[in-house]
């Protein structure tokens, strides 16, 4: 096969699995709170999400809060404005990250987890606010969780070359970035 035909043949793949993830989620995507709430909890195993709370995060930044939890754990249904399902389940310290992001302010110095175990869709694993695909391409993670926080910049042997792209090994997202953050496959 001919480098054009195989790079002609990738490319329509590329584009033939954007369109299905974009389709499917549009069918999937949560409308009501209940099916939110479901969607959140299959960010993280169920031990975890089970007493969680769920919020669902608004355009602006802002939260509603879908149910209170009891063990201090966060679950965020699936952000529609992503192609993706990436609902996630995270710890204190990791929505404090989160806030901090939305909010383009600088993170506190804490280490924090996330579960998303649905996987991940990202415009761009350089740019964290980027609203459309790095050269036409997103960055997909399957199923992982992440380390976030300013110290995690300091850990050494996770991939940086910021390919990222259909990641399956640990690396390295928004390096360099106040959001740099490690993101780890689970499966
Ligand atoms: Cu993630």
């Amino acid at each position: 096969m001919s480098t054009f035909t195989c790079q002609t043949s990738a490319l329509l793949l590329s584009v033939f699995i954007e369109t299905m993830s974009v389709g499917a989620t549009q069918a999937a995507a949560p409308k009501t709170d209940a099916a939110k709430i479901e969607n959140a909890m299959t960010a993280a195993p169920p031990a975890v999400s089970r007493n969680a709370s769920v919020v669902e995060m608004n355009e602006d930044g802002s939260m509603k809060e879908l149910r209170k939890g009891t063990n201090g754990w966060t679950c965020v249904p699936d952000d529609p404005s992503t192609p993706g399902n990436d609902p996630m389940c995270l710890d204190p310290s990791a929505m404090e990250w989160l806030h901090a992001y939305l909010a383009k302010s600088p993170p506190p110095d804490k280490i924090g987890f996330i579960y998303m175990l649905q996987g991940g869709w990202d415009f761009s694993n350089l740019d964290p606010y980027a609203t459309k695909p790095d050269g036409g391409k997103a960055t997909i993670t399957g199923p992982h969780v992440m380390v976030v926080g300013p110290g995690v910049k300091k850990v050494p042997g996770y991939d940086r070359t910021g390919n990222g792209v259909n990641a399956r090994i640990p690396y390295v997202m928004w390096k360099d970035t106040p959001y740099e953050h490690l993101m780890i496959p689970v499966r």
